[in-house]
């Protein structure tokens, strides 16, 4: 059965929800582990005042037993603190009593850049609310719950993923100044995955190609509009001469601008993708908008947000790309048990002329 992610959620309501297909039995989950990554996503140069009413921590209802996968869905649950403050405004069954607390008025001015405009057209909403409140980056907390899972799955494999934001040593300072002018900053991150073998993915179809996965699972994070493997755009001006990575002796290479993966397939180096994040769209200083009921020009929704999320971003990252490895390790070494998973990885070292050297 092929690893999966589905997940629900909106950022006011009570809850948010994943539930992971697919996972191999016998997998041992570190409850720590997952919170240390919710932590971290939690943390982070610019993050708005909600990050001190979460303290993010994974709770599992199903597909778990004395902290043991059971390889039957695993169901992750991350609790909305903040709910309390919109008990009324984002109640999922109607109401009871006088309007309280947030979310009782409805949105009509749209924020350019956030999904309010596109998702009050699409789905025919009166209310911005009902579109922001699911594309809002609060979903973020049970992707990284994901992630872990799927990191602890692949560190069974010694596979190692990471994330950090990426050439940003000014990120700081472009926050800061993008704060005095009640702004919002955007940036780069990059992911790198060690141990990964050669043959995970494959050039035979469209879909099973590893870039293009790692690049809709990146795309797929809030407000990522660029995503790039190896020297990806820089490669566009090089000669072949100067892009390829040459093959020595004990098949490895001494440089790596392809990113690990050559024709949609890993080639056995470290995998590097980047992303690049916008701007939040919620300004303090807002934009220009319409008003959906009135249709008379106006200022967008000011609301409390982030003025960056960039180092948020970088764990957001490391566990799409983490999840999306594990994937193809899945669909690769197969392993309904934990054991045989690791069984047909060891197998197909000892068949491949590959020698790990990063
Ligand atoms: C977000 C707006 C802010 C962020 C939120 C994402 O939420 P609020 O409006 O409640 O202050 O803090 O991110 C998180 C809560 C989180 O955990 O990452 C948005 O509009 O996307």
């Amino acid at each position: 059965m092929a690893l999966e992610l589905v997940t629900a959620g909106e950022s006011h309501g009570p809850a948010l929800v994943a539930i992971v297909t697919g996972l191999s039995a016998g997998l041992v989950l570190d409850r720590d582990a997952v919170n240390a990554d919710l932590r971290r996503r939690q943390q982070g140069y610019g993050r708005s005042p909600r990050q001190q009413i979460e303290t993010d921590e994974v709770d599992v209802l199903a597909g778990l037993r004395h902290g043991r996968t059971l390889g039957t869905p695993l169901a992750l649950v991350v609790a909305n603190k903040d709910h309390r403050n919109w008990a009324w405004g984002m109640s999922p069954w109607p109401p009871e009593g006088e309007p309280a607390g947030k979310g009782k008025e409805p949105v009509t001015l749209p924020r350019p850049g956030h999904a309010d405009l596109a998702g009050a057209m699409k789905y025919g909403l009166a209310d911005v609310r009902d579109a922001l409140e699911r594309a809002s980056a609060r979903h973020t907390a049970v992707v990284v719950a994901a992630g872990a899972v799927a990191k602890a799955l692949l560190a069974a494999i010694e596979i190692e993923v990471a994330g950090a934001p990426h050439d940003e040593e000014d990120l700081q300072r472009r926050i800061d100044d993008a704060r005095a002018e009640r702004d919002t900053a955007g940036g780069f991150v990059e992911v790198r995955a060690r141990g990964v073998p050669p043959g995970l993915g494959s050039y035979a179809t469209r879909d099973d190609r590893l870039d293009a996965r790692l690049a809709a699972a990146l795309m797929g994070i809030q407000a990522v509009k660029g995503v790039e493997v190896g020297d990806g755009f820089a490669l566009a001006q090089l000669r072949g001469s100067q892009a390829h990575d040459e093959i020595v002796e004990g098949f490895v290479r001494e440089t790596n601008r392809a990113g690990g993966i050559e024709a949609g397939v890993s080639n056995g180096e470290e995998i590097v993708v980047r992303a690049a994040m916008k701007p939040l769209p919620t300004l303090m200083k807002p934009l220009a908008s319409v008003d959906l009921q009135t249709g008379e020009p106006g200022e967008a929704l000011v609301e409390r947000s982030d003025v960056a999320a960039v180092e948020a971003l970088a764990v957001v990252a490391e566990a799409a790309v983490a999840f999306e490895l594990a994937r193809a390790a899945r669909e690769k070494f197969g392993g309904d048990a934990l054991g045989d998973f690791v069984g047909a990885w060891r197998a197909y070292l000892e068949r491949i002329p590959w020698r790990r050297t990063r």
